[in-house]
């Protein structure tokens, strides 16, 4: 029977549920992969106005990485747990994709069956009303049942605060933090305070949201249970003691049943984590698709960042290779990169040229300003120099026929694989349409010097539109690739096969 409550609100209740505690434990799992929040848009040791570990940052730039900031957690309480950022990333996207549109659906559903009304105040009596319901919880008394018609008037305001302010707010942070939006639309990031401002304020929706959860579950069994079970799950109708236990019964089996899930999904992460990262990475690329693939950055229109946005304080990831791990580049360095190369190869028909670094300082010089962003969470902004890819590529000639990704290698290990087996050199592929974007260049300075030994030098990679991880360090090697899926594990790049991060670094 479908009384004040009808089975489409119902179902999408549940859904939402769930969805929400998904959210919840996967956005924990990004938490943790750098436990530590700031207002300033360089995250300058020691500047954090909230931390979760006790580990202190030495103040030296380059001698720490986020990656040796990273926490574990257990898989009860995080999804999946375990230092799995790559599939903590894929599950919040997964289930931010199907939350929003949840949440779309329902959000049409309400004003086309005029249910907004029960939820949305018309009247700033609403306020005093309010205050009358708060003053009674706070003397642990309960509102009559005559006021719940059927939302009382402090439900009213917390139920339309959360769908229509505290909701869309997470979803606007939330992307706010993606690269591919960044580079497109700077203003609008800065609107926020810049990434640290999103990613902040998007952790403080986190906490606000969580407490709703609480408020919200325990005043549905402290306040007029009966009549609230029975609503949730027969859709209304008379409150007899017998439905009522009926609901209860439903209501404590079901909730169970979501937890089971829950928990269920991180240990299904956890078990195959390739299998895991296939599917979930799988289903956030059609929102990728979407959303991201196509914005382009702004470039050399861009009026938003310029030199007085530069960071003083620039974190890193990976360290420079040892003289385990490249003799020739720690050679190189000491002696002002004489004998260093960069190799520019096509892989399908095996042809390559090498540049030493003064051939690549007379191309085409590209130059401008970008924050860079560690998918881990930190941020800096700097101003990069460099060839683009595009320019960089046609020194070997037109693209060989068959040509579909550019594939660029490290004289540096990747700082940990997949399985600790025996590491092997950093890479990571981008496509061809990424490669031609104005803010993808192969750069030799920051902020008008050599850029520094730890932040790549003699030449790193810059893709703007991306997350950090594809911005290859100690560059050695650029190649034309016909599939990534033939290098290292397939994946298209160190990351993704370490750390199973999606391929597609834009948000
Ligand atoms: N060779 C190499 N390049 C690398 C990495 C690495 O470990 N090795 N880490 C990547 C990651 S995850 C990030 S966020 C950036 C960090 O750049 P930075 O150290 O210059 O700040 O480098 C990227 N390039
Ligand atoms: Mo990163």
């Amino acid at each position: 029977m479908d009384g004040d409550f009808p089975l489409w609100l119902r179902a999408q209740h549940l859904l939402n549920f769930i969805l929400i505690g998904m959210l919840i434990r996967s956005g924990i799992e990004m938490l943790s992969s750098l436990p530590r929040l700031w207002w300033r848009k360089d995250c300058a040791p020691g500047t954090e106005w909230l931390k979760f570990t006790k580990r202190e940052l030495p103040k030296e730039e380059g001698v720490y990485t986020s990656l040796m900031d990273e926490k574990s957690l257990h898989p009860l309480l995080s999804l999946p747990g375990r230092e799995n950022i790559g599939l903590g990333r894929h599950w919040h996207g997964l289930s931010v994709m199907f939350w929003v549109l949840n949440g779309l659906v329902y959000i049409i559903l309400l004003f086309a069956t005029g249910l907004w009304q029960r939820i949305v105040p018309t009247s700033w009596d609403v306020i005093p009303q309010a205050w009358e319901s708060l003053k009674m919880y706070l003397s642990f008394e309960v509102p009559d049942i005559s006021h719940f018609e059927p939302y009382d008037a402090l439900q009213m305001l917390g139920y339309t605060f959360v769908i229509f302010i505290l909701a869309p707010f997470q979803m606007l942070t939330g992307v706010a933090m993606s690269p591919a939006i960044r580079s497109r639309f700077p203003w609008y990031v800065k609107m926020w305070g810049g990434h640290q401002g999103a990613r902040s304020l998007h952790f403080i929706g986190l906490v606000i949201f969580t407490g709703f959860i609480v408020m919200h579950v325990s005043l549905v069994f402290l306040v007029h249970r009966d009549r609230n079970i029975v609503n949730m799950v027969f859709g209304g109708g008379e409150v007899t003691t017998a439905r009522a236990a009926q609901a209860l019964v439903v209501m404590v089996a079901v909730i169970v049943a979501v937890i089971v899930f829950w928990i269920a999904l991180s240990y299904w992460s956890l078990a195959d984590r390739v299998r895991a990262q296939k599917f979930t990475a799988g289903v956030t690329e059609i929102g990728r698709k979407i959303f991201l693939n196509h914005l382009r950055p702004l470039g050399a229109k861009k009026k938003a960042y310029t030199d007085k946005d530069i960071s003083e304080f620039h974190w890193t990831n990976g360290l420079p290779p040892t003289q385990e791990e490249s003799q020739l580049w720690v050679e190189a360095r000491d002696n002002d990169w004489e004998g260093l190369t960069i190799t520019l190869r096509d892989d399908l028909n095996d042809v390559e040229k090498t540049l030493t670094v003064e051939d690549l300082k007379k191309l085409p010089r590209h130059s401008y300003v970008a924050t860079h962003t560690c998918m881990q969470g930190w941020s800096a902004t700097s101003r990069w120099t460099g060839v683009r890819l595009t320019d960089l590529m046609e020194v070997l000639g037109p693209r060989p026929e068959g040509a579909r990704y550019l594939l660029t290698e490290s004289y540096g290990l990747a700082q940990k694989m997949y399985d600790n087996r025996p590491r092997e050199p950093f890479y990571a592929a981008i496509d061809l349409e990424t490669m031609a974007e104005e803010e993808s260049i192969l750069a030799y300075e920051r902020n008008d010097h050599d850029i520094e030994d730890y932040l790549g030098a003699p030449a790193r990679l810059r893709v703007e539109s991306n997350h950090g991880y594809k911005h290859v360090k100690w560059v050695s090697r650029v190649m034309w690739v016909r599939d990534y899926a033939d290098y290292g594990d397939g994946r298209g790049g160190t990351r993704e096969d370490s750390a199973l991060q999606a391929f597609n670094g834009r948000i």
